[in-house]
């Protein structure tokens, strides 16, 4: 075995000092090298076992293996950040030696009213999401800032088609709602 050894470091010496590093050649000796414990037979790949067995390497396909992933199907990262609002990491699963495509992921897209922060910025049917409604401070207000496209009302935005919401109606007092314009 010893004298194995000093062939191999041999060659990979010649290749090297040559100056024509044959990197096929330094490759399939590394594949070969004999090992005592499983961790010296690790080829980098999550996806393969690596085991040593009576002092050769082997790198077995492990398809029970997988990786949290943020991708679409086709391999493109996905907007937002996993985690926040309503986006997700997937999984992706090991086929074959390599990682197969990512699934269950959930990126950002356009917020709208109800299912959730969609656009994954940490705030739920803000202010201009799609499907709002104008709420306006008080019946026939018009100056700037008067009115806002909410989800619902918020106050002081309570006034909806010239009367009161009927969820705030209850809270705020009537008088106030129809404030006249000064
Ligand atoms: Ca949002
Ligand atoms: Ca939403």
């Amino acid at each position: 075995m010893l004298t194995r050894r000093v062939l191999i470091l041999a060659i990979v010496a010649v290749a090297l000092t040559s100056g024509s590093v044959n990197v096929p050649l330094v490759e399939a000796l590394q594949a070969q090298k004999h090992c005592k414990f499983d961790r010296e037979c690790n080829d980098g790949n999550p996806c393969t076992a690596d085991t040593c067995s009576s002092g050769t390497c082997t790198n077995k396909p492990d398809d029970g293996a997988s990786q949290s992933c943020y991708r679409d199907g086709d391999g493109t990262p996905l907007g937002g950040t996993a985690g926040v609002g309503n986006c997700r990491a997937g999984t992706q699963r090991c086929s074959g030696g390599s990682f197969g495509p990512c699934t269950g992921a959930v990126g950002a897209s356009s917020e709208s009213c109800g299912n959730g922060d969609e656009n994954c910025n940490g705030q739920t049917d803000e202010e201009g999401s799609a499907g709002c409604t104008t709420f306006y401070k008080y019946k026939h207000c018009t100056e700037a800032g008067c009115s806002k496209c909410l989800c619902k009302a918020e106050y002081p935005y309570v006034v909806k088609g010239g009367v009161p919401d009927s969820s705030q109606a209850q809270a705020r007092p009537l008088d106030w709602l129809y404030r006249p314009v000064r």
